[in-house]
Order: structure tokens, then sequence, then C-alpha cells
């Protein structure tokens, strides 16, 4: 049961893309177009830099620590881990959670940069899985122009362009694609209707899955 009295599950929603897309504006829309609807939701992101494992991912993003490829690699991945119980309980108590960024981004970056695809997949095997994966699709050129890329490691142009071709190879038809090229209230739009879907099929027994 989880404590609403109905045994209702919340929704594991997860906004995928390149640096600039979109994700983090569209998350907190999200959230708060879900709890006006009276569903309780939360706004997650990956790398969550407030953990000690954070705080090296954070260093590393921000150039101020090198690592090598493979251990960001298992860092990222441990980032998620350490959050994985945490997790599971609040969706099984019935807490909808919008995820700005998960494995897909782990694997994807990694990838781009000549790492092994099915090395990179391996740490993610026995995360939760998405209930929804919205991906918003931008092209690099495009997601360069918005607001200037900051200092962090992967904003630059010819690395974002091969994180696409890896977003790419990842994608399967589950998948819904949003073009992150729309408005900000045409992108909010379609991300409604997607997430309102979704946390009803979660609410009507869909089972969470790993
Ligand atoms: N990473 C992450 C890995 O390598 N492995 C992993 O496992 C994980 C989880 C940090 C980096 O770490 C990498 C990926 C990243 O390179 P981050 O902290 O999520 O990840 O940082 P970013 O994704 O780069 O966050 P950004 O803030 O750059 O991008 P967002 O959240 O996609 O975009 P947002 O919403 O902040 O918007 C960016 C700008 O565009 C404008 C906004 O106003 C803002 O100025 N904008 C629009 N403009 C016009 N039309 C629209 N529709 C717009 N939507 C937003
Ligand atoms: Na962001």
């Amino acid at each position: 049961d989880n404590g609403h009295g109905n045994g209702a599950r919340g929704a594991l929603i997860v906004l995928e893309g390149l640096d600039r897309s979109g994700k983090s504006s569209q998350c907190l829309r999200l959230v708060s177009y879900l709890k006006g609807l009276g569903f309780p939701v939360e706004s997650w992101h990956f790398p969550d830099r407030t953990t000690s494992v954070g705080n090296m991912i954070s260093s590393y993003l921000s150039n101020e620590s090198n690592l090598d490829d493979r251990t960001i690699h298992l860092l990222f991945s441990a980032n998620r881990w350490e959050k994985r119980s945490l997790m599971e309980h609040k969706l099984r108590a019935g807490t909808t959670l919008i995820v700005d960024r998960y494995s897909y981004s782990g694997v994807a970056f990694s990838a781009a940069k000549g790492l092994d695809l099915e090395w990179c997949k391996a740490p993610e095997l026995g995360l939760l899985a998405p209930d929804l994966v919205v991906y918003l699709d931008i092209p690099p050129e495009k997601a360069a122009e918005r607001g200037g890329y900051g200092g962090e490691r992967y904003e630059q142009l010819e690395f974002q362009r091969k994180v696409d071709q890896h977003y790419r190879t990842l994608h399967d038809p589950t998948w819904k694609v949003v073009d992150a090229c729309l408005s900000m209230e045409d992108v909010e739009e379609h991300l409604r209707q997607l997430a309102k879907d979704c946390v009803s099929s979660c609410q009507n027994g869909k089972q969470l899955s790993q």
C-alpha cells in the first residue's frame, strides 16, 4: 500500500537529450503541471551532484579534476545505483518521478568517447526501467546556439555531434520523440499529454520493472 490507500504506484518518467535541449526547463514545468492535477510528483536530476560520488562527477565536469574515461563512466553509474533504493521506495509509495537524464545519457556520452557500447551498458543493468522515455530532439548546431555553452567538459559542438549519433543508436521504438526546436509551450504541451497517459497506466496496475 502506498499510504494514499489505493496501492497505486508512481511513474518513472525520464527526459533525455543533448545539452541545452531543454530538459531542465521542461522537467520543472511538467512537475508543476502534474502537481496541479493532484499527483504526488518530484523532480530528479542525474548526475545528482549532492552526494560524494556526485561531487567527484561535478568536479570532473567543471574540469577541476581529470579522470580516466572508464572511471568517470562507472561513477555516473554508481551515482544512479546509490539512488536506486530511494527511487524504488518513492515509486512504490505512489510518487511519480520526473528524471532529467538517466542511463541513456550514461551510455551515449561515454560511447561518444569511443568506449565499447556493450561495456558502457553493463553497469546500468538492474537499475529501474523507466515507464516513459521522452527524447527532446534538437540538432547539435541548434542546441549550441541556445544561451551559449558554459564551460563544462562536454559542451562542445563536435562532441555533441557524436553524442547525437549514439543517442540515435540507443533509441528504441518505445521512446517518445518531441521536437525540441518547438516553442517552450509547444514542447510542454506534448509532454503533458505523454506524462498524463503514463501516470494513469501506472496507477492502473502497470508493473515496475528493471
Ligand atoms: N552525463 C550525464 C554523462 O556523461 N553521463 C551520465 O550518466 C549523465 C547523467 C551534465 C553533463 O553530464 C553528462 C551529460 C552532460 O554533459 P547536466 O547537469 O544535466 O549534465 O547538464 P545539461 O544537460 O547540459 O543541462 P543544460 O542545462 O545544459 O541543458 P537542458 O537542461 O537540456 O536545457 P535547459 O532547460 O537548461 O535549457 C537550456 C537553454 O535553452 C533555453 C533555456 O531557456 C536555456 O537558456 N530553452 C529554449 N529556448 C528556445 N526554445 C525552447 N523550446 C527552449 N527550451 C529551453
Ligand atoms: Na540541465
